[in-house]
């Protein structure tokens, strides 16, 4: 028997880890993923698992954007990974068997357009993280000057990035007569469906104006809601799993029980039943979309900048502490609830409970600084969306705008113990620039960071409603630090 996990280790799992229920020589390829980081297989390439019996013209072949590390550790696994769900309750694994196949793109641009340019493929899935789409955070609109978007512009055969592979294989579809696939972003930006649509029109206009005519017109590109907990996997996650398979995983994904997948029915080219393994079709996403950006992901936010700031490394270790879950709580119903329109039916009251248990899984290790990341392109779908309703219903934003002062104070890269923060941002660097020169003065750093309209747009920064309230924050933040503000918050 194989030490490794793969086809021929399969049989001997222990039993009670469930595997693929189908022949996997049998699979075909009907979706090309970008992005094969933990989130996708975690979610889509499970549902797509468990629908594969059903009808497996829809397996995955999917491709990195950068490194080669889940090529590396997949390969010699035939593409089979462990998906550990844990809770207090204790962990469930199950086999995953959905990726037929990894690319590294780098290294391998022509085979990655070539399956994407397959008249079988016809759904791209892709999870690149926000600033994937090297767009402009505040406007949604591409962002022409970005170096990847020069670099696949000038070379166009050897894309870098997703619009460039995306746009060249559309535009390799169409000369051959191919029916364009369905573009399906599952990244957590606002109406992302028409943000990604929007970025590849302009893009394909760049190349040729028919192309863009094209793009705009013919390439359908729902929009959807993905919803699940996936931290970075650890080395003790790895060990721990080893040992309950008995052979070695490189690389599997570690999860909550929790998992929600919301779309646009548009699939022109046809798709998987994933509404079998539980995925919900609609033809509106955006209630879900902005209950789940603005709940989740704004608390999310919150929690990470406050959180690591007052010394706790993991969000459950954060929500050990009772000012804290107030204060989400707060944000949760007093500013954010009286900005979603929710559909009939739909139950905010168990879902802001669930959400609160599902921060507090003991469980999961999601560290406060993975959150942190990228807070560039996280903040105006997060936090700012709810602050500019807020503002327009003269309502208040003492929460809200406490988590983006606590976003201003982390950006600094100095803790209040005066220890570096190793702040990971496409603008690190700039907004480091920014808060050197303001010297620990609150106001001069607030003043500062306002005026990146990359973020906060033209707007938010003349409204003294919302300055006034950052820079209160912010000054209390450094007066008193992260543990001290939040405990007297809402105190007196
Ligand atoms: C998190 C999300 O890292 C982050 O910014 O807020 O990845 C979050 O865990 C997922 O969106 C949950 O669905």
């Amino acid at each position: 028997m194989s030490d490794r996990l793969n086809e021929d280790s399969l049989a001997d799992l222990p039993e009670g880890v469930r595997r693929p229920a189908y022949d996997r020589r049998g699979v075909k390829t009907g979706i090309v993923h970008l992005g094969v980081g933990a989130f996708h297989r975690a979610h889509q390439a499970v549902y797509t698992d468990d629908v594969l019996g059903e009808d497996p013209q829809w397996g995955i072949v999917a491709a990195s954007l950068r490194s080669s590390d889940t090529y590396d550790a997949l390969q010699p696994q035939d593409g089979l990974y462990t998906l550990s769900v844990r809770s207090k309750e204790g962990e469930a694994l199950r086999i995953v068997g959905s990726i037929r196949r990894v690319i590294v793109a780098p290294r391998a641009a022509d085979d990655l357009l070539d399956a994407m340019a397959d008249p079988q493929t016809r759904i791209v899935t892709l999870t690149v993280t926000e600033k994937g789409y090297c767009h402009d955070p505040a406007t949604g609109t591409l962002n022409e000057d970005h170096p990847d978007i020069v670099h696949d512009l000038a070379y166009r055969r050897t894309p870098r990035s997703a619009p460039g592979f995306i746009v060249e294989a559309l535009r390799r579809r169409r000369l051959a007569g191919v029916p364009p696939f369905t573009v399906l972003t599952c990244d957590n930006l606002p109406s992302n469906g028409r943000t990604v649509k929007r970025v590849l029109a302009r893009f394909a206009e760049l190349v040729d104006p028919e192309l863009g005519r094209f793009v705009a017109n013919e390439v359908p590109c729902p929009s959807t809601m993905v919803d699940r907990i996936v931290p970075a996997t650890s080395d003790q996650d790895r060990e721990r799993i080893g040992e309950t398979l008995g052979v070695e995983d490189a690389w599997p994904v570690v999860t909550e029980p929790f998992t929600q997948w919301v779309i646009e029915d548009r699939f022109p080219q046809g798709r998987p039943a994933w509404e079998n393994a539980g995925a919900e079709f609609v033809t509106d996403v955006e209630p879900y979309e902005h209950m789940k950006l603005r709940l989740l992901n704004g608390s999310h936010s919150t929690l990470a900048y406050l959180g690591y700031l007052a010394g706790y490394e993991t969000v459950a270790d954060t929500m050990t502490d009772p000012a804290f879950v107030r204060l989400i709580e707060g944000l949760m119903d007093e500013e954010v609830t009286p900005t979603l329109h929710m559909p009939p039916g739909a139950d905010l009251t168990s879902y802001k409970r669930a959400l609160i248990e599902r921060f507090k899984n003991p469980a999961l290790k999601h560290r406060t600084w993975q959150i942190a990341m990228d807070g560039s392109q996280k903040l105006p779908q997060r936090l700012l969306g709810t602050v500019r309703d807020r503002l327009r219903d003269g309502a208040s934003i003492a929460r809200l705008s406490l988590g983006v002062a606590a976003w201003m104070r982390y950006v600094t890269g100095i803790d209040e113990k005066g220890a570096p923060i190793d702040v990971r941002d496409p603008m690190a660097a700039r907004l480091r620039e920014l808060a050197d020169r303001a010297g620990g003065s609150a106001e001069r750093l607030a003043s500062a960071l306002f005026g990146v309209r990359e973020i906060f747009g033209d707007d938010l920064p003349k409204d003294p409603r919302f300055t006034e309230a950052v820079t209160e924050n912010l000054t209390r933040l450094y007066e008193k630090g992260a543990k001290r503000t939040v405990s007297e918050f809402g105190a007196d």
